[in-house]
């Protein structure tokens, strides 16, 4: 038997079948359903080495993206590769190359995209690269002050969701906890337990409180609706009346927490004159101050987690939400305990809780990056546009770099990036961008230089998930499509060329890579205890089971044991609820508390007629990956990404299911299917992120066909502290469209020319 993985799960491959999930799965994603037609269809892939034709004749940019493409033979794509980087290098030095690149690529661990990248370009001498994720980068940086430990320590220590089903009374979660997005594990997993568990929550009697503008986060929780962007208010104020009945644990924040009272003195008012009543909040939130009063009741006398969807910092001020919810938590002093507290992720991915060994298998070595330069991820179009400005973040003063050339391995920016007419425009501004894809991504049709990867299904790897209890060899299932080459393959050409191949493959051909990634994964398992079969048997079983996996965390339990001897690694030892450090940075977008901060744009204060856009992850691809595949095709109305809107909010535009409609705003405006539901605010549309972007001319506007919401979303950073990207954040207008119906462009390949002469 053959075996593969994603990030969506692990697969057995038999001719008659194709791919079917591990038997054990309990809840399969049906991401996988439309993997093996996205991977297949020709139409959607790069099947040979193309450069833009402007791009040969000399333009440096401005004909991108509208140009043709000219199919070169590979050794031509190598040779025009080695020399733009050398020219870019000569006459502009490493620091105008950038290669941030970022993006999820695919699940295997040696032919990981970005390490690729990475480690060649270190070979070269390096890049400007980008710090943070579009995930969670609010959380990156604030983390640290607020309890000493990264994004990623916290999310390895959170407390387990086992615990959580067996202790808590009443599961908070703000930003719901969705099977949805529990469908995902960055690099894979053999399994999908989240369904399972909420379903063993509801059963064991916790009582799971979803706060969210949409109910489709767990059917059988008690829904929240709550005007999106002010959850901030809404926690401040179950604070506050916890505060006001006497039941704030005076014990717990005084042993446990330093700011208390510069934060309660905030709360209270003193600082500002308005106290962070329920009567206050719910004007902001649009709960009832009855309901928000109740909740903060049921909350004290309960064991109870605040906890908190990734989806919440991905907004203007991404940071207070955060911030807010652990200060409630503290309030509440039951940080530490058996499954209460405070969580960061929960079904935001799938290993958050999980309770498994945490096992830090190899990867594949990058090297050094001579290159310090770098900027905080969701910053790309203002770097490109904006060359030598300051920008402040996370308590410096930094500069965008001039970058001359980009290479992007393994992401899509044109999916994921914010206000992508704008990143249109700055797209333009570099001399070249060299792009490897295996599918005709809207990146890749913005690319001087194409050069075509094959997906995972096309090459052996090895899945080693850290949080995963397998380990999974993909085998080659595919014969290579076109002439697609593996990444590595790639580089390692270009690489000859630029006379260190040997360098960056230290003399390996893929086989051996994978057997020293396994030897290596040997030594890391005889520290935890057991063995690992010998190469060829894994390769042949497929599948490899850790030993003794189970493995509960709970977060902060040995500071709340021992303070004085486990304590935080913060300015004060302890949770900071004021922070002297953010707090000395100045700056007004993240003071030193936790603080209501209207968002830049919100239903607060929205003209007539206007609607809170929500731009989540989408349930039938990854992203923008496998938006060709039947599984994302068969959710589409009319060739559209579905929007989802209130019955009441369409009957008041005179629109009707199926209908196509037109969304818009100053930044943009594209195309959608209409569906209705009654689980979304009569306020808020929700239209998923990662239909392949495709903007056109219709009718002399600016037009983007096929519906993503990126055309709509506002790129400024959450602050000036983390610069995270605010996707949630954002005000559109919905109307019918009755003119007739623009083809897709981005469902056939971009016009390839085959070279004269
Ligand atoms: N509006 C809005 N926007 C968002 C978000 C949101 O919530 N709302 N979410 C944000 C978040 S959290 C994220 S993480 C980003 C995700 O943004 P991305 O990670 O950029 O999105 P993907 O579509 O996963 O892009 C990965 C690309 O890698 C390619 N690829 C896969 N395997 C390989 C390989 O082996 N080699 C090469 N060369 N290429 C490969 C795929 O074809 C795909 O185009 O989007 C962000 N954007
Ligand atoms: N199926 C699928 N799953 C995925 C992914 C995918 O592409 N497809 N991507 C993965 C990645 S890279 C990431 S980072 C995670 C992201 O995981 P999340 O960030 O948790 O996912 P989102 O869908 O952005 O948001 C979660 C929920 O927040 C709610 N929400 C939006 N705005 C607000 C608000 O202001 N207040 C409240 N209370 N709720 C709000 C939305 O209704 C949404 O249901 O998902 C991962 N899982
Ligand atoms: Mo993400």
């Amino acid at each position: 038997m053959r075996y593969t993985a994603a990030h969506w799960g692990a697969y057995v491959f038999e001719e008659s079948v194709g791919l079917h999930p591990l038997a054990d799965d309990p809840a399969p994603s049906r991401i996988g359903r439309g993997w093996l037609s996205a991977a297949t269809n020709e139409r959607g892939r790069v099947l040979a080495p193309v450069v833009r034709k402007g791009w040969l004749e000399g333009d440096r940019g401005a004909g991108r993206p509208s140009d043709d493409f000219v199919r070169v033979p590979w050794d031509k794509a190598v040779r025009l590769v080695a020399d733009e980087l050398i020219r870019v290098r000569t006459v502009h030095g490493n620091g105008a190359i950038f290669a941030g690149s970022y993006g999820w690529s695919s699940a295997g661990r040696f032919h990981h995209a970005q390490s690729q990248l990475h480690r060649f370009l270190n070979c070269f001498g390096g890049y400007v690269g980008s710090r943070g994720t579009y995930s969670h980068a609010a959380a990156e940086v604030l983390f640290p002050y607020l309890l000493g430990m990264s994004q990623r320590q916290l999310q390895d220590n959170m407390t387990s969701i086992e615990e959580v089903a067996e202790h808590c009374e009443l599961l908070l979660a703000f930003g719901g906890i969705s099977g949805r997005t529990a469908q995902i594990t960055a690099s894979g997993s053999s399994f999908h337990e989240i369904p399972d568990w909420l379903d063993r929550l509801s059963a064991g009697g916790t009582r799971l409180v979803s706060v969210s503008p949409q109910r489709s986060d767990h059917a059988s929780a008690e829904w929240l609706s709550i005007r999106p962007g002010t959850d901030t208010a809404l926690m401040l104020a179950l604070t506050y009346e916890i505060v006001a009945s006497g039941h704030e644990n005076l014990a717990f924040l005084e042993r446990f927490t330093s700011g208390w009272p510069q934060f309660r003195a905030y709360l209270a008012g003193e600082t500002d004159a308005v106290p962070k009543s329920a009567d206050w909040a719910s004007l902001i939130c649009d709960v009832s101050a009855k309901r928000i009063r109740a909740l903060a009741q049921e909350l004290h006398g309960r064991r109870s987690m605040i906890a908190v969807a990734w989806g919440l910092q991905r907004a203007d001020h991404g940071e207070q939400p955060i911030w807010a919810a652990l200060a409630l938590a503290s309030v509440l002093g039951e940080i530490g305990q058996p499954g209460t507290g405070f969580s960061f992720g929960y079904g935001s991915t799938s290993p958050v809780g999980r309770p498994t060994r945490l096992i830090p298998w190899p990867s594949l070595p990058q090297g050094q990056n001579p290159v310090e330069d770098f900027i905080p991820v969701a910053r790309l179009a203002d770097m490109l546009m904006h060359a030598g400005a300051h920008y402040r973040y996370n308590g410096e003063i930094r500069t965008f770099p001039d970058i001359r050339l980009v290479y992007w391995v393994g992401g899509n920016p044109f999916h994921h990036h914010q206000n992508l007419r704008r990143l249109d425009v700055a797209w333009t501004r570099p001399d070249t961008v060299i792009l490897h894809e295996h599918s005709w991504t809207a990146s890749a049709r913005r690319a001087d230089i194409v050069l075509p990867a094959t997906t995972p299904l096309e090459r052996d790897d090895i899945m080693m998930n850290r949080r995963d209890p397998r380990l999974i060899y993909m085998s080659q299932i595919l014969s290579p499509v076109g002439e697609a080459q593996h990444d590595y393959g790639i580089f390692r050409r270009i690489a000859q060329r630029l006379g260190f191949e040997h360098q960056f493959t230290e003399g390996r051909e893929v086989d051996a890579w994978l057997r020293d990634l396994w030897e290596r994964a040997a030594e890391v398992a005889a520290e935890h205890r057991f063995g690992l079969p010998d190469f060829e048997r894994f390769r042949d079983e497929g599948v490899f089971t850790v030993p003794d996996a189970e493995d509960h965390r709970r977060l902060m339990r040995d500071f709340v044991e021992d303070p004085e001897s486990a304590p935080l690694v913060t300015e004060s030892g302890r949770v900071t609820l004021f922070n002297e450090t953010i707090s000395g940075f100045r700056l007004a977008d993240c003071p030193g508390h936790p603080k209501w901060i209207p968002p830049v744009e919100s239903l607060l204060d929205a003209p007539d007629g206007a609607l809170h856009l929500i731009s989540g992850q989408p349930d039938t691809r990854l992203h923008a990956q496998n938006d060709l595949g039947q599984e994302a095709r068969n959710d589409k109305i009319k060739g559209r990404e579905p929007v989802l809107m209130h019955p009441a909010a369409a009957s008041a535009r005179g629109l009707v299911e199926g209908d196509v409609v037109r969304l818009s705003n100053a930044r943009g405006a594209c195309l959608a299917g209409l569906r209705l539901s009654e689980d979304i605010r009569p306020d808020c549309v929700a239209l998923a992120t990662g239909a392949w972007f495709d903007p056109q001319t219709v009718g002399g506007e600016w037009l983007e066909v096929h519906g993503n919401p990126n055309v709509l979303t506002i790129d400024k950073g959450c602050s000036e502290l983390s610069q995270g990207s605010i996707a949630h954040t954002a005000l559109v207008y919905v109307e019918a469209w009755d003119r007739p119906l623009p083809a897709l462009s981005i469902s056939h390949p971009p016009r390839i020319l085959e070279e004269q002469g």
